[in-house]
């Protein structure tokens, strides 16, 4: 039996291990299990073309591997020159295009491992990293991408990064290994928040504001809800903690839940609250079995009360009641936002967050020209910031010009859906996703547009599995690759973000997957009161009491 990743943690030396070896004096395309771990720290995953690997096998040939890279940006926030940075890199060592995420990051397929090296170096140069882009470690920190001129927004972005950059990980040894090249031997360094085995697993914290949820916080570890004063400023954080949406079929005990509210604090006490939430996460968490060592499970298991009693005692802070989330609509902040008199943002919809070709060629005009900053939506969207109202029709001229849909001339349910990655890349990918959801979502949206709702937003989502990466499971209609070809439907999310979805069918295969649910949407179309979306509209009804009258219209 190979070494557990607890073992292989504990042996690198602050994620050093035997990662020199395999970087630069081994000639494989791959790297060592134990270094292929510990690359994920460094936002680094080795991955195969899973559409190559039958032929290659049949001509005898190894998988071609490469490698993804995830870059972490705080609330997605990245300035026109790192911007065309990143894209020139997609070009250099990547396979032509890029991935916004749905955490706000940038992930560039395709690297061969000798690229790695001359990435993280220019990466460097433009002060950005993949450090900690994956790994058991905190991951990119969440928050809303839309500019507000030193409003809330503004003000929790700022806090945002700053957690995010107390929170990386303070070894060395990315920087060492793949900037100067160099094997260390007498490491003088400490990790003083995550010691020498790190988290027992991923750990993620995202920020939202009253109201706006679009960041879906209660799917993170910790989540951090902002409430304003009466001049608008930050006035308290609601904490939130245990939430994570992961889980596995068939292991019966893994399940998706979302984060409880311990209370709330002053702003001033977050990072104290947030480390003592980390410590116990670190200490007590599960690192025998990783398929329950999220902190989700230990929340469940202790009880919110016990838990928050730990966090109060580690951090000296006492929480007050939690203040309401009373979160609205889904918002995607894509199209026009004046922000003040001379300025706005824009959003621009990227199909699938997958930066390509048209799109790459129409951003590198835009960019060029408008010099903006942009920001990563929660959703793998686009925000251009700085720019004047005319420059923004500009910027959707120039988008049309490339053949690219202005996202104010979108339907609504296209605008607020999305996919993961899958295939081919994703390892752990059961079913399509990215690939087949543009088909599947064109046909939610024809039904839906035939019944009168088209102004409506319905919040689709599809991951190739149940790790859930765009958030399926929190979606009014989730597909959930279970094998190939086939997916489990779940329906009935409450689109603030705030509600799973159940499990409404199981194993429906890809061209069944929109009929399967079309009695939902004519049932919902006759019988919801005003203003109830579907996702609540199922909630109220019940999943068991749909699944009975489906099977009577269909026996
Ligand atoms: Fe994820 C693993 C892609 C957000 C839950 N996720 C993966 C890997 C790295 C597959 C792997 O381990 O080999 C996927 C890489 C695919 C590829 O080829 O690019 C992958 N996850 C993604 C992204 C790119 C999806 C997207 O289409 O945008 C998102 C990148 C996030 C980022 O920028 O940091 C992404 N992943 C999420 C989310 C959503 C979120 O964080 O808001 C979740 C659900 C929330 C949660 O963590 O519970 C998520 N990904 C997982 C899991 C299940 C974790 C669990 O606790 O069970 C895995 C598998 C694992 O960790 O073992 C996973
Ligand atoms: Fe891969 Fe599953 Fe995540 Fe999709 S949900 S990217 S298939 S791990």
């Amino acid at each position: 039996m190979g070494k557990s990743i607890e073992d292989i943690k504990a042996e690198s030396h602050h994620l050093r291990g035997h990662v020199y070896e395999d970087m630069f004096e081994s000639g494989d395309s791959r790297v060592s299990e134990d270094s292929r771990q510990i690359m994920k720290f460094f936002g680094m995953y080795l991955q195969e073309d899973r559409d190559e690997r039958h032929a290659r096998k049949v001509q005898g040939l190894d998988p071609n591997f490469t490698f993804m890279v995830r870059i972490a940006l705080f609330g997605g926030r990245l300035t026109a020159h790192q911007y065309l940075a990143i894209d020139a890199l997609a070009d250099e060592i990547g396979a032509g295009h890029f991935r916004l995420t749905s955490r706000q990051a940038i992930q560039i397929h395709g690297i061969a491992k000798d690229g790695l090296p001359h990435l993280v170096s220019r990466l460097q140069a433009i002060d950005t990293t993949t450090l900690a882009g994956c790994g058991d470690v905190e991951r990119n920190v969440m928050c809303c991408p839309a500019p507000d001129a030193g409003g809330i927004r503004d003000q929790v972005a700022a806090i945002a990064d700053r957690l995010a950059c107390h929170l990386k990980p303070k070894t060395g040894a990315y920087l060492e290994l793949f900037v100067n090249g160099q094997k260390v031997h007498d490491i003088q360094e400490e990790e003083p928040l995550y010691g020498e085995t790190y988290l027992p697993r991923k750990f993620k914290t995202g920020f939202a504001i009253a109201g706006d949820n679009c960041t879906d916080v209660l799917s993170d570890d910790i989540g951090v809800v902002a409430h304003p004063d009466k001049h608008g400023n930050i006035a308290r954080f609601t904490i939130l903690a245990g939430g994570g949406l992961g889980h596995s079929h068939g292991v019966s005990k893994t399940r998706a839940i979302l984060a409880k509210p311990l209370g709330s604090i002053r702003p001033d006490r977050l990072v104290e609250v947030v480390e003592a939430i980390i410590t116990i996460q670190r200490d007590q968490g599960n690192r025998e079995d990783r398929r329950f060592a999220r902190m989700k499970y230990l929340v469940d298991s202790w009880g919110v009360d016990l838990f928050r009693a730990e966090v109060e005692r580690r951090s000296g802070v006492i929480f007050e009641p939690a203040e309401a989330l009373n979160f609205s609509a889904p918002t995607d902040h894509l199209g026009w936002h004046a922000v003040n008199e001379d300025q706005g943002y824009l959003g621009l919809f990227i199909p699938g967050g997958r930066v390509q070709k048209q799109g790459r060629l129409a951003l590198q005009e835009i960019v060029k020209t408008f010099n903006p900053d942009l920001r990563v939506t929660a959703q793998q969207n686009l925000l251009l910031w700085g720019l004047s109202e005319s420059a923004s029709r500009e910027v959707n001229e120039i988008w049309r010009g490339y053949g690219l849909k202005p996202a104010e001339t979108m339907p609504p349910t296209l605008r607020v859906s999305m996919a993961c990655v899958a295939l081919p890349t994703c390892g752990l990918a059961l079913a399509e996703a990215e690939r087949v959801f543009p088909a599947v979502l064109e046909q939610v949206d024809r039904i839906w547009t035939k019944l009168g709702l088209s102004a409506e937003p319905l919040v689709v989502r599809m991951t190739g599995c149940p790790n859930n990466c765009v958030r399926s499971e929190m979606a009014e209609i989730g597909f959930v690759g279970s094998g190939p070809g086939k997916y489990h439907i779940y329906v009935g999310g409450g689109p603030q973000g705030t509600r799973l979805a159940a499990k409404f069918r199981e194993r429906v295969p890809l061209a069944a997957l929109v009929p399967t649910i079309e009695p939902l949407l004519t049932w919902y179309a006759q019988d919801h009161q005003r203003g109830q979306s579907f996702g609540d509209w199922v909630a109220q009804v019940g999943v068991e009491s749909l699944q009975e009258r489906l099977q009577e219209v269909t026996s």
